[in-house]
């Protein structure tokens, strides 16, 4: 069974995955976003900073007459802060009011599913850190470490960015090899409380095709790193784009695969499911391929009120706003 996570880390994850915020001049804001609390020092290499803590009583109630089922309702404080400074491009008032209708839109959004976080490709390249893409050819699937696999180059990671029938394509010609594709998704851990144990689904999807000589067809699987082997291999055989799924419920940690510094990642590969004959080549084709993750606990956010909380006494100018935000999580608790 997963551990229940930390309500405030789901909260803090659920806003840092999430965060938008669009300068005037069309540049993408930095804001910080993490647990409590709000540190003036920050400011100085961000535009913007998020905290968000249980800082009001929460409850729980009994849903049941027996008591065993219950709602645990959490009274979450989210704040936001800017401060003026010569670097922003724009006014920070202008940055505040951006920045609070984002935490407004994220909280809306995402009533339902505070507790999901979509990994995909969008923005990345070979310099960025996070999620890796690499290709090759070969009779079979290599290992994630296979010394085989070559990473894709910048354009070729901006064709993976988004669902828009701009794809990448992996062709191979020698006879008997297939053409590979395999995805690295690096995962968003708070440093102190890795959340491995918290993970209680993944879903792994691949939107493209496969074509060879022997017929249309896509094969996609993901590492097992404790049987260090590709499992529950799932395909398509369409010529054409389709979503090919993997659901994964439990025995979750297998494939979340932990490196030294405690960072997850989860490897997924896709491959033409039929091999070239030398003279007609094997292509993989990727329009776009995500990771969803679940954790325990936290599944519903509301929003209660919020408000401006200004500090024009300092200089420079401190912009801050804050929410109330109720989250709740059910849990089922046998008597002992
Ligand atoms: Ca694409």
């Amino acid at each position: 069974m997963p551990e229940v996570e930390d309500p405030v880390v789901t909260l803090v994850r659920l806003l840092k995955a999430n965060m938008r915020v669009v300068n005037d001049d069309q540049s993408v804001a930095s804001i910080f976003v993490s647990r409590e609390w709000y540190d003036r020092e920050l400011l100085k290499n961000y535009d913007g900073q998020v905290t968000a803590g249980l800082r009001q009583p929460s409850q729980v109630k009994p849903i049941t007459l027996d008591h065993s089922l219950s709602q645990r309702i959490l009274n979450f404080k989210v704040d936001c802060w800017v401060v003026n400074k010569s670097t922003l491009k724009q006014s920070g008032n202008r940055t505040r009011s951006k920045l609070r209708e984002e935490i407004l839109r994220i909280i809306r959004e995402k009533r339902t599913k505070p507790n999901e976080t979509t990994y995909d490709f969008v923005g990345l390249s070979p310099t960025t850190t996070t999620h890796k893409a690499y290709e090759a050819g070969a009779p079979g699937s290599l290992v994630p470490t296979d010394a085989g696999w070559t990473e894709l180059n910048a354009t070729e990671y901006a064709k993976l960015w988004y669902s828009d029938d701009d794809r990448y394509s992996k062709s191979h010609s020698v006879n008997n090899e297939y053409a590979l594709i395999l995805f690295a998704f690096k995962l968003e851990l708070p440093k102190y409380d890795p959340h491995e144990n918290n993970v209680n689904k993944i879903v792994l999807s691949f939107e493209g095709y496969g074509t060879g000589p022997g017929g249309n067809g896509t094969t996609i699987v993901v590492w097992n790193h404790v049987t260090s082997a590709w499992e529950n291999a799932a395909s398509g055989t369409s010529g054409a784009d389709e979503t090919i799924t993997i659901t994964l419920t439990s025995n979750l940690t297998n494939y979340i695969d932990m490196d030294s510094d405690g960072v997850g990642y989860i490897y997924l590969l896709a491959g033409t499911s039929n091999p070239s004959d030398g003279a007609t080549a094997a292509v993989l084709y990727c329009d776009y391929v995500k990771c969803v993750l679940t954790v325990e606990g936290l599944t519903h956010v509301k929003f209660g009120s919020y408000r401006d909380v200004d500090e024009t006494s300092v200089k420079p100018f401190l912009w801050h706003s804050e929410f109330m935000v109720t989250g709740w999580m059910f849990e089922n608790v046998p008597e002992t």
